[in-house]
């Protein structure tokens, strides 16, 4: 948007007063912080409609290629502040809210996240769609509109403790409902041969029906949609059961359909085998396909012409049913042929993969396929065999094994580009799980390493260093995230290095009297903030880093007058409900943490803050605070994560191995600019076949022993708790905690060390912020571009 047509502050409070009246139907009197809310975002959203439907024609008008991004998650988090940011509405928008007497940081928090997601998938395919709007590709995300998205975490006594999510249970003022683009998805029944051409009749049926919300880019000149799929029923009511009175089972048709949007599947790794599960995909899918023909029969009517206007991304298997569900589109219902269908589907699709961890690929029952969705295990049957013929593969390779259906090969197998997320997990990628259809098709894999949006994650989240960069570089690099690399000569100016520290240290006295004031901790804002924000998970290994502090919290009694760095350890995240060990952990730190947190001897020098429901926001709030990253995975078992590169940019140091994107993350920042310890990912594996690995570790080092015996005395909370943890740890381990645990603790010494050296931890907070440029969505989606969608970039 032009400076000129940009909205003064007047005319925003006006706006606002307007919507207030018409839309809320509140006079300004009696409105409350929601009402208010509402008529804000409804002044904003009018600035973004005109940019999203000239972006809309503009794609129609030139015939783009469009890129379509599925996704069974989507994880926005709130909508209003990054809307502000993007459409440059800072600092009318202050100013309009000041006049009104609101206050603008009260009005931003009462906005619900929308937490359609889990974690790092699901934003990254938010951060994705950022990225298309900033440079202007078109693109459609193609997702579910969960009424209920990840559930809420309490703790109770310490343990994790879920609730139902409910932000569908107020107005959700960004989207825009489309009754027109209604598709039918069937499931169940059979199939049926007419004249030698398959029809299947399903047993059930649902509606899909489309929300839009528009997604704005940096600038405000080209918005993208985010169009999900709610389930609504084929017919409402069985009027027949209603007018017998039985009135609950009348309703019984809606209640059905309605569950297939329902809820968000809070599992991080495969919960296989369940049937909504696979429904769910199957809806979002076919929703999504029906939708992309339909818009290509508009516009271009050839088939022929299907692979070079559309481009389809799999963000992971979930929506791998993509492959058969096209050929059936164009097979049954625009009468190609197998063959020709197969191919054009082929160049169409495309699939990232974001995990190596077997017990993650997901894997359906041929059974369960054949019976949920008879025509498309049909279809499967026919792509394997087509492969086998085709491919000369071995014996072992192939989609249908036994009794399985494997989604990652049929993913795989149909699409033009695979991806992995990392240039670790990339290699990964190619030598292990996909080693063998890596050798038939050479070349089909490529490396996308993972981006975030700085706009989000730096301009947003943390104004104190943005204004500082602003000052220092000028205000391109929100665009143009290279352009930090300008801050490399200011890494020696104790000027700057005077302000960056002000910057920090705000963010960390807002936290302390935020955040972890609410729940009694009150942090020296001098200490280090080290922070480990992520699913709870095995593999990320929360457990190395809360037996490191109980190592550490030993040490300082034996030598309470010894030379301590002090240090606020802070976690965050969620357990899948049904993952024990994951909440066992959760337990464990919560345990530590009120007897660390209570003693008097070390409380000045060791604090665990662990705030409940770690979400989006949360980490807008915990990542510009934070002086210490922790990327402690297992090497080889994080694919990429993006948590380690928001800390990056927001000038946090990281502590980690050398696993996903780590690796590229240290190569940029420099070795010397990064606390490194472990095993590598060749080395873990290697470790992990020595029997007797873990009790051999445990044995060797005194710090390990001590942590494991005060938790196996009761020291934190009764010791049955904590059994199966203690027992996984001394005979199994399989994520060699114990193997990692010397060097680990060993380099958080040298952390302490480097932090009482002010000037020269500054110095590397400096230098990484300066050459975190790299990890920009940006640079990831223009490799997509031009390495998998062959999308040119449009002018608007
Ligand atoms: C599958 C089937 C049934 C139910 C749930 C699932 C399911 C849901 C979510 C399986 C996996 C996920 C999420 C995976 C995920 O978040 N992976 C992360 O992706 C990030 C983006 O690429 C990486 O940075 C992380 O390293 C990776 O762990």
């Amino acid at each position: 948007m032009p400076v000129s047509e940009r909205p003064t502050a007047e005319a925003l409070r006006d706006q606002i007063l307007h919507h207030l009246t018409h839309t809320q139907g509140r006079g300004p009197e009696f409105a409350t912080t929601f009402d208010w809310r509402l008529a804000v975002s409804y002044t904003v959203r009018d600035l973004m409609v005109g940019p999203w439907v000239g972006a809309i024609r503009a794609a129609r008008d030139q015939g783009a290629k469009r890129v379509y991004y599925l996704s069974m998650e989507f994880l926005i988090g709130r909508i209003l502040g990054d809307a502000i940011i993007n459409l440059q509405l800072e600092p009318a928008m202050g100013q309009a809210l000041q006049m009104l007497g609101l206050d603008e940081q009260v009005i931003l928090d009462d906005e619900p996240d929308a937490a359609l997601g889990n974690g790092g998938l699901g934003r990254l395919a938010a951060c994705f769609m950022e990225s298309l709007s900033s440079l202007s590709c078109p693109a459609f995300g193609y997702g579910i509109r969960y009424e209920h998205g990840l559930f809420r975490q309490r703790f109770e006594g310490g343990q994790q403790v879920e609730t139902p999510e409910d932000w569908l249970n107020q107005p959700h003022p960004w989207e825009f409902v489309r009754i027109d683009y209604s598709y039918e998805i069937g499931f169940k029944g059979h199939v049926e041969t007419v004249d030698g051409r398959a029809v299947w009749h399903p047993g059930e049926s649902v509606i899909a029906r489309a929300y839009d919300t528009p997604v704005i880019g940096w600038g405000g000149d080209w918005a993208n949609s985010l169009r999900l799929w709610g389930a609504h029923p084929t017919t409402l009511l069985d009027l027949g059961r209603f007018n017998a009175g039985d009135h609950t089972a009348a309703a019984e048709p809606e209640a059905l359909a309605r569950t297939l949007s329902r809820v968000l599947y809070p599992d991080d790794t495969t919960e296989s085998g369940k049937e909504l599960r696979l429904k769910q995909e199957y809806f979002l899918t076919s929703a999504a396909l029906q939708d992309i023909l339909r818009r290509f029969m508009a516009e271009h009517g050839d088939l022929a012409l299907l692979p070079g206007k559309v481009a389809i991304q799999l963000n992971d298997t979930h929506p791998a049913i993509a492959g058969p569900e096209l050929i059936r589109l164009l097979m049954d219902e625009h009468g190609l042929p197998f063959e020709r269908a197969r191919e054009l589907a082929q160049g169409c699709l495309n699939y990232t993969n974001h995990t190596l961890l077997p017990e993650a690929l997901e894997r359906w029952s041929t059974w369960l396929v054949g019976r949920v969705l008879p025509r498309h295990m049909q279809i499967i049957e026919m792509i394997d065999d087509h492969h086998r013929q085709t491919s000369g593969r071995p014996a072992h390779v192939g989609i249908v094994h036994g009794d399985q259906v494997h989604m990652g090969e049929l993913a795989f197998i149909m699409a033009g580009r695979v991806n992995g997320v990392s240039a670790l997990h990339t290699d990964l990628v190619r030598d292990t799980v996909f080693a063998d259809l890596n050798r038939l098709h050479p070349g089909r894999i490529v490396n996308q390493t993972n981006g975030v949006t700085p706009r989000r994650w730096l301009r947003m989240s943390n104004p104190a260093l943005a204004g500082l960069l602003d000052d220092t570089i000028g205000t391109g690099w929100t665009a143009d995230l290279d352009l930090l690399a300008g801050l490399e000569p200011h890494a020696d100016d104790a000027g700057f290095l005077d302000r960056l520290r002000a910057a920090k240290r705000a963010n960390k006295v807002a936290l302390s009297n935020g955040l972890l004031a609410g729940l009694g901790v009150r942090p020296d804002p001098d200490a280090i903030f080290d922070v480990q924000v992520k699913r709870i998970h095995e593999y990320k290994r929360q457990l190395l880093n809360v037996l490191e502090t109980i190592a550490l919290w030993h040490r300082i009694h034996e030598d309470p007058n010894g030379d301590w760095t002090p240090r606020v350890k802070i976690f965050g995240g969620k357990a899948a409900p049904g993952y024990w060990l994951a909440k066992s952990v959760i337990h464990l730190i919560n345990d530590v943490a009120a007897t660390i947190n209570d003693d008097p001897v070390t409380r000045d020098l060791l604090q665990i803050a662990y705030p409940p429901n770690y979400n989006v926001s949360m980490a807008e709030d915990l990542i510009p605070a934070a002086d210490l990253s922790e990327q402690i995975s297992t090497a080889g078992k994080e694919a990429s994560g993006t948590g380690n590169m928001k800390f990056t940019m927001n000038g946090a140091l990281t502590i980690g191995t050398l696993d996903g994107a780590n690796v590229e993350i240290r190569e940029h920042v420099g070795a010397e600019n990064f606390f490194l310890f472990g095993l590598t990912a060749e080395e873990a594996a290697a470790e992990k076949s020595r029997p007797g690995h873990a009790r051999a570790a445990i044995e060797a080092s005194e710090d390990m022993k001590i942590a494991l015996q005060l938790i196996a005395e009761g020291r934190f909370g009764r010791a049955e708790s904590y059994y199966s943890l203690l027992d996984r740890t001394w005979n199994d381990d399989p994520f060699l905690v114990a193997s990692d645990f010397d060097a680990y603790f060993a380099a958080q010494r040298d952390v302490d060390r480097v932090y009482r050296d002010q000037a020269g931890w500054d110095r590397m907070a400096a230098l990484n912020i300066a050459r975190s440029g790299f990890f920009s969505s940006d640079r990831t989606i223009r490799g997509y571009m031009r390495d998998i969608w062959d999308v040119p970039p449009v002018t608007p």
